[in-house]
């Protein structure tokens, strides 16, 4: 779909909803058959293809995101595999020198001013060890080798063993920067330098964190958001959380993106649940990636459990039976309740109890609709008074963030929470369309019409429902 087609999904979409359009979201959808569902989602990737990535949507996120790379290779791998593996070693080919895997490529091909905060702003040529293309100092969570692991058991082949093997040391690269640079805290733990990082960028995870930022609003008067021109600035972060977003940045960048020292002088630094799962996720995924790399898959297993461990040990809530994100600079967890404290559920070697105490947590009133789980997980507490069913992370749907507690209930045995789950998904995509998120009670589609990860998940939920893979 060019961008064009994402305009004409736009229009169309305006076009049936009248004055609502950005309010309430949009409702409609291809429905109808897989196959039409299937079509969609080839047609949104097809549309979203960047000469070797995929943008995340054309008009919000123009260039490369990392672990939307990673969920979006996952769904390639099912109609075009070679496109998988070009959008992951496209990705790693601006690794920075300390294994570092930056969260936005990019595209110099587009003009000044298509993204706020561009390449001007993160200045990465000044930096030590970063790559020739223009990437942010920052990074997301490390979904890659998980995804590397699935699109090779999807479409085995000799040219996807190839690229699984050249991959194979920059994924490690990537986990040992996490390991050693990033343990700030000295408990075994990646800590995130910026909400960014996270993924769920103004999650109420962020709010007490956030609140120590000093933030002077006088400095985005220098600057233009660009997102609010293609969203309503009611479903976006604020412009006082965009303030503190430049403010962290800045902080960092100014230190060219060093992590030595951080403890003491940088203002953001939280341990995250899901950052941290997705990290032991990925050395489990590596254990079975080594043995066709000719790796030894055991130091992996170790770090694997040594993560979980920590996970348990530093960020598990007996009072919330979930996990919460620990402030580094305050030494406390973040009592909010919200849909990062149920990642761990994607480690398989997760204790019972803490499975049980998460399963329980994600079926209760707050998160699920018990006992079926037959509409998808919001990204935050639905009976928390600050709730806010339209802005972004603080409310919404998201399919990958679904996607992967529905792999964590397989993982764990839930098989039909997890096909509830599953179908839950499909429904909202094809009562929807590819939209970037959703409204967690009417699943209107909200943001970007035409995004990139709905459509790849999508196409990996449809052909589990074909030809159930399981979790392996
Ligand atoms: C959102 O984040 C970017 C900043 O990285 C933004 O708001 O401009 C988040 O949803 C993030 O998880 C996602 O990777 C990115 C691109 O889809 O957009």
């Amino acid at each position: 779909m060019s961008e064009r087609s994402e305009r004409t999904i736009r229009h169309s979409s305006v076009a049936a909803r009248g004055a609502g359009v950005g309010v309430t979201g949009s409702t409609e959808g291809p429905g109808g058959s897989p196959e039409r569902l299937h079509r969609l989602a080839v047609a949104t990737l097809d549309g979203n293809w960047e000469h070797d990535h995929t943008v995340p949507s054309r008009t919000l996120y123009p260039h490369q995101w990392s672990w939307d790379s990673a969920f979006i290779a996952i769904g390639l791998a099912h109609v075009r595999p070679e496109r998988a593996w070009r959008e992951l070693e496209s990705l790693f080919d601006a690794q920075w020198a300390d294994g570092r895997v930056p969260h936005i490529v990019f595209n110099p091909r587009l003009p000044v001013g298509a993204y706020f905060p561009g390449p001007g702003f993160w200045g990465s040529a000044g930096a030590e060890g970063a790559p020739a293309a223009a990437t942010s100092g920052i990074i997301q969570p490390p979904v890659h080798a998980l995804a590397a692991w699935l699109a090779y058991r999807r479409a085995p082949s000799d040219a996807a063993r190839a690229a699984l093997r050249r991959l194979y040391p920059r994924l490690v690269a990537q986990q040992r920067y996490l390991a050693t640079r990033r343990d700030v805290g000295g408990g075994g733990l990646a800590c995130i330098v910026h909400p960014w990082e996270s993924g769920l960028d103004n999650s109420p995870a962020w709010d007490t964190p956030m609140a120590a930022v000093v933030a002077d609003v006088a400095v985005m008067r220098a600057y233009r958001r660009h997102d609010t021109t293609h969203a309503h600035a009611a479903h976006r972060p604020t412009d006082l959380d965009y303030t503190r977003y430049v403010a962290i940045v800045a902080s960092y960048r100014e230190d060219g993106y060093r992590d030595g020292g951080l403890a003491g002088r940088h203002p953001f630094l939280v341990e995250c649940p899901l950052f941290n799962a997705a990290m032991g996720a990925a050395e489990h995924a590596l254990a079975r990636i080594a043995p066709l790399a000719g790796a030894d898959p055991g130091p992996h297993r170790e770090r694997a459990a040594r993560i979980t461990e920590a996970l348990v040990r530093r960020l598990y809530d007996p009072g919330t039976g979930a996990f919460q994100p620990r402030d580094l600079r305050t030494g406390r967890l973040v009592p909010a309740r919200t849909v990062l404290g149920l990642a761990p559920l994607i480690l398989p070697d997760l204790p019972a109890r803490q499975v049980e105490a998460v399963v329980a947590e994600a079926c209760s009133a707050r998160f699920g609709v018990a006992p079926r789980m037959d509409r998808p997980l919001p990204s935050y507490d639905r009976t928390a008074p600050d709730f806010e069913p339209l802005r972004y992370w603080r409310g919404p749907s998201w399919m990958n963030i679904n996607w992967l507690l529905r792999r964590g209930l397989l993982t764990h045995g839930r098989d039909a929470l997890a096909a509830g789950l599953g179908r839950s998904m499909v429904e909202l995509v094809a009562t929807a369309g590819c939209h970037e998120y959703f409204h967690p009670d009417t699943g209107a589609g909200l943001g970007s019409p035409a995004f990139g990860w709905t459509a790849a998940l999508l196409l990996d939920l449809l052909a589990d429902a074909r030809e159930p893979a399981g979790a392996g």
